[in-house]
């Protein structure tokens, strides 16, 4: 577990220029695939088409064309790289390495350092030693990526970290506007857009700018497109995107932050599930998480892992989850436990420390990540709850039927008690409906100043389906809220301030 001599060897020759000592061709021809192979079998990639490429190969510039006017300091801290692998195919590890020193100024690079999580073959690493600013460590068992990384960020000498994939390519301007909005705030964590290399012939693909990261209650990650409201009001694409949760290989956290937050849960194994736990951490104590859409790196997104898990890929991703769930997400943990129920009673190992660690960062609840990071993520609601839904001192109600036979919605003082409404103001609430005697409010066409009335229920109806913010409640596809005006309830735009759509849903019981 130590620096190899090659790791502390300075490096003389400057960026870029081939170091005389690395000799490329001989590098990769000692790797290539035996005649007969199956070129999917080592690496779940095409490892063939890999091969043929050059490891300096030019990619198309997939940014936003507005992205090459922006300007960004001149003076920008330089970062550290990391990249952990194991039994990494020889030529897209190479040029995963190449990319970085080819498309990055010089000044910006502190050291690109590799953490050979025990790949059968030393040389795989120690060799790219020899081009400057790479360093290799090699750990002496294998560790996973997570404990890899922690490993190479405890020796890291540039105060900004820098993660990818062993299996990357970083594209024009790749770095700068991420460590732009690094060095304005250090407590933003960055992510580039992923474009895409195809793992069959390793085309370089972009990828869609109205991406970020989402997960459901299994703790399975997803991309999923940015809310509506949100990418109507996107007039600037060179902007960040927040996004909940980061895929995880690639970013840039500040070290120090980095070290503050607790690094990573250094109890997790393999792979899986760090990228939850950290975007939790991020969000939940003081710091926030965006995707920088002039930033693209490209990653070969795979099938399949192409290397064991010594634990089992199941179980090693229900321990990591689990930890996540037991750390970070308090009451809500219910909801991961009900969508993965093989995680119930598996072992997980002690998560006493790091829950310490929350407290002493004083890191606020999972419930305040859902309702201000995360409110699209909808919270099972499996109950049927009878209540009245509140405003001021009125209650909403049906108020008999117009001319053609539709229930006329309005407001009432509240009769009754909370526990015993009269008929007109009682309502349920049930897996996101809001209903009376079989009808549903809903909002057919909404748009700001829409009428919502009622409406046999259907729960597959996408108009019918709302969710409580704070005190709005808001309707899920167009994420306008409900809004009393004097003579109607319509839908119009969220607004925490505007009287007229604070609520209290009260339950009877
Ligand atoms: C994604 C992330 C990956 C990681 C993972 C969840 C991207 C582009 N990739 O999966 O970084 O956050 O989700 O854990 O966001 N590795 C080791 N030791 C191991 C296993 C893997 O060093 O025991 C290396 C591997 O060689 C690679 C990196 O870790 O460089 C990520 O592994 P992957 O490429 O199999 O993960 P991926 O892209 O499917
Ligand atoms: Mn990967």
């Amino acid at each position: 577990m130590s620096l190899t001599k090659h790791c502390l060897a300075a490096s003389p020759s400057v960026t870029g220029t081939p170091s005389k000592g690395f000799d490329e061709k001989a590098y990769l021809a000692a790797k290539q695939l035996r005649a007969g192979e199956d070129p999917y079998r080592q690496h779940a990639f095409n490892q063939l088409e890999s091969d043929k490429l050059s490891p300096d190969r030019p990619i198309r510039d997939t940014r936003h064309y507005s992205c090459p006017s922006v300007s960004y300091s001149l003076d920008l801290p330089a970062t550290s790289v990391i990249i952990t692998f194991h039994n990494e195919a020889r030529s897209t590890l190479l040029r995963t390495v190449k990319s970085v020193l080819n498309r990055t100024p010089a000044n910006l690079i502190q050291e690109i350092i590799l953490v050979d999580d025990f790949s059968s073959d030393p040389e795989d690493c120690l060799l790219l030693t020899r081009i400057p600013k790479v360093k290799c460590l090699r750990n002496d068992r294998r560790e996973g990526l997570i404990r890899s990384r922690v490993r190479g960020a405890d020796v890291a000498a540039a105060a900004v970290l820098t993660f990818l994939d062993s299996h990357c390519e970083v594209n024009t301007e790749w770095l700068q506007p991420m460590l732009q909005r690094v060095k304005e705030d250090h407590t933003r964590v960055v992510s580039p857009i992923i474009d895409v290399i195809s793992l069959d012939n390793f085309a370089y693909l972009a990828a869609s700018a109205d991406l970020r990261g989402g997960f459901d209650w299994s703790l399975h990650f997803k991309w999923e497109q940015i809310p509506l409201e949100q990418k109507m009001s996107r007039t600037d694409p060179t902007r960040p995107i927040r996004t909940p949760v980061i895929a995880g290989g690639i970013f840039v956290i500040d070290k120090s932050w980095f070290n503050h937050l607790g690094k990573y849960d250094a109890q997790m194994d393999i792979w899986g599930g760090e990228n939850f736990e950290l975007s939790f951490r991020v969000w939940m104590c003081g710091g926030s998480l965006e995707i920088v859409p002039c930033s693209r790196v490209g990653h070969v997104f795979r099938k399949r892992h192409p290397y064991n898990f010594p634990e089992g890929n199941a179980l090693t991703y229900i321990r990591n989850t689990k930890r996540t769930a037991e750390v970070w997400m308090d009451e809500y943990k219910q909801y991961y436990y009900e969508a993965r129920p093989s995680a119930i009673g598996k072992a997980f190992g002690s998560v006493a420390t790091r829950i310490e660690q929350r407290k002493k960062m004083n890191c606020k609840s999972f419930r305040w990540y859902l309702e201000n990071v995360y409110p699209e993520l909808t919270v099972p609601e499996k109950e049927v709850l009878p209540g009245i839904i509140k405003q001021g001192v009125n209650c909403l109600e049906s108020q008999g039927q117009d001319t053609a036979g539709d229930t006329l919605l309005g407001m009432g003082i509240c009769r009754g008690s909370a526990k015993n409404p009269p008929a007109a103001q009682a309502w349920l609430f049930s897996d996101h409906l809001i209903q009376q005697q079989g009808k549903c409010l809903a909002a057919a066409f909404p748009s700001p100043g829409a009428l919502v009335a009622l409406q046999v229920c259907n729960p597959k109806e996408g108009s019918q389906k709302w969710r409580r913010k704070g005190s709005l409640i808001q309707q899920s596809v167009s994420g306008l809220c409900l809004e009393m005006q004097p003579a109607q309830l319509v839908t119009n735009k969220c607004q925490a301030d505007t009287p007229a759509q604070q609520w209290q849903l009260l339950p009877h019981s």
